[in-house]
């Protein structure tokens, strides 16, 4: 089964252009406690590289791209985000990484919780031995 899940976003347009509403619990599967935004990623830097034990999230690149690779512990899967139209899914005990930000990326993410780092795991070998111990 694939680690990627999306969500078509509907556009809401007319002859003036784009609009896309995001609502908890309809087109957003969950309750949206958080938002936030990446931006301004400099060239070459890679983010991410942890998992979350109890977090769902929703990632839209709202301009330019980047890449997301995501790792349940036995496979690897690899997607871009290049429309604001796209949103993926981010839930489960899945390892994220984030590259290949292009200079104009805003990357916005809507989460079910407030931020908790005790909720992080950031670190490989720990999450590989949750999901394989
Ligand atoms: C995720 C990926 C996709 C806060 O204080 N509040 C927040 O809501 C967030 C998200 C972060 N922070 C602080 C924690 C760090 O000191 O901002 C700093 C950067 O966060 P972090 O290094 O975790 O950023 P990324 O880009 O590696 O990961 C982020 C999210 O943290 C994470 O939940 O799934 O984006």
């Amino acid at each position: 089964m694939s680690l990627i899940k999306t969500i078509s976003l509907k556009p809401l347009g007319d002859e003036r252009g784009s609009l896309i509403a995001l609502e908890g619990n309809k087109n957003v599967p969950f309750n949206i406690k958080r938002v936030y935004y990446i931006f301004n990623t400099q060239q070459g830097v890679a983010r991410g590289f942890h998992a979350h034990r109890n977090l769902k999230q929703l990632a839209v690149c709202v301009t330019g791209s980047c890449r997301f690779i995501l790792d349940n512990g036995k496979q690897r899967e690899t997607i871009r985000l290049d429309n604001a139209t796209k949103g993926l899914l981010l839930e489960d005990l899945i390892w994220r990484e984030m590259h290949d930000f292009t200079p104009d990326c805003v990357l916005m993410i809507l989460a079910s919780e407030y931020y908790d780092e005790t909720d992080y795991i950031r670190d490989y070998a720990t999450f590989y031995e949750l999901v394989n111990g």
